[in-house]
């Protein structure tokens, strides 16, 4: 099955837009057991079972509306990108799912409140907020995991940040991937904080996805990466449930420095870290070494996230006073 046969499913062969505007709010997630590796390029289906954590209020806003010209238009954070520009690509190959009339064009305007700063996705909450912006528009009442499987789609993170809270995304085991979607976890945790260490805002040299690709080609470590996931995931899920930020932070960060482990094994090598990357760790590790129970975790670049809870929030932001601290349960972030 490919990508537009699966989105005309969910949406029905005949979807059109059906009202002027459709607008659409999605929030930025980070992952404890990471997404690494997939079992379908074409789909996004991921080898493995992954959970996150959104990052509440911050996310991406989204409004669609068609237009009778045919070509799309991407106007990312009040700038129009240029058809030719990679955002403007993506967007408009995601909208081809969705133009049972080719002739039906689209403009697209998302606006991101997340800190230029924190180093953070926002592909995966800007998918996310167009998916439920082309459900308002469509009128078609999808439910949320239908939603998750059409923001998989566009980008395979995107599957998580449909809900607040924890969320876990089902590797599944469907050609179709009807069975990749996600799921929020029944549980509030609202002493939890993330904190945003800003390392490097320079681009990224490799993007996710290729370094995904070529570590799941070349990476013999990567052959271990599937029972890592089912280990660290148990772990987190248990920890979560007992609101146990040692046990949670301690499955979180192995599991980011086994991805990166992963990473550094590919052929060439792909290492997204600085100086002050390996500097920040050490900081973090010297840290919890005097008592203050943080951990980190990290994705495809260089910035570094704390975990860690109120408890030790003060001695936190003594250590790190640049970090962005968000509260994912208590919707504030400083
Ligand atoms: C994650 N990352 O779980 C992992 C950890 C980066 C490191 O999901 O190709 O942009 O669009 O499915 O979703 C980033 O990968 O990749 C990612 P595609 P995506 O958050």
């Amino acid at each position: 099955m490919n990508k537009r046969d699966v989105a005309l499913n969910i949406i029905g062969g005949d979807a059109a837009p059906k009202k002027q505007k459709g607008v659409g709010w999605s929030p930025v997630n980070i992952a404890l057991c990471k997404y690494w590796g997939k079992r379908d390029q074409e789909l996004n289906l991921p080898l493995t079972s992954s959970l996150s954590v959104s990052l509440d209020p911050l996310g991406a806003q989204t409004q669609i509306e068609p237009l009778s010209d045919g070509a799309d238009v991407f106007v990312l954070n009040g700038e129009e990108c240029a058809p030719d520009s990679q955002a403007a690509l993506r967007v408009s190959a995601f909208l081809d799912l969705f133009r049972v009339d080719r002739r039906l064009g689209f403009r697209v305007s998302s606006t991101s409140d997340v800190p230029v700063a924190a180093g953070l996705a926002s592909s995966a909450s800007g998918f996310a907020a167009l998916s439920v912006a082309i459900d308002d528009l469509f009128q078609l009442g999808l439910d949320r995991e239908s939603l998750s499987i059409l923001a998989r789609l566009g980008s395979g993170s995107a599957s998580r940040s449909l809900y607040s809270g924890f969320v876990e995304w089902f590797a599944g085991s469907r050609d179709d991937g009807m069975d990749s979607f996600s799921r929020r976890l029944d549980v509030e945790w609202p002493e939890l904080c993330i904190g945003l260490l800003e390392i490097s805002d320079q681009p990224k040299k490799i993007s996710s996805r290729d370094a995904m690709a070529s570590t799941v080609a070349t990476s013999m470590l990567f052959q271990a990466w599937p029972q890592r996931v089912n280990h660290d995931l148990k772990m987190i899920k248990d920890g979560i449930a007992a609101r146990d930020i040692n046990e949670v932070g301690v499955a979180a960060e192995g599991n980011a420095l086994a991805m990166h482990a992963t990473m550094i094994d590919t052929r060439p090598s792909v290492l997204y870290w600085t100086p002050d990357t390996v500097r920040a760790i050490h900081s973090v590790w010297q840290l919890r070494e005097s008592g203050v129970e943080v951990y980190l975790t990290m994705d495809a670049g260089p910035n570094v996230k704390l975990i860690c809870t109120t408890q030790h929030l003060a001695a936190v932001k003594s250590a790190f006073p640049s970090v962005t601290i968000v509260r994912p349960f208590s919707l504030n972030y400083s």
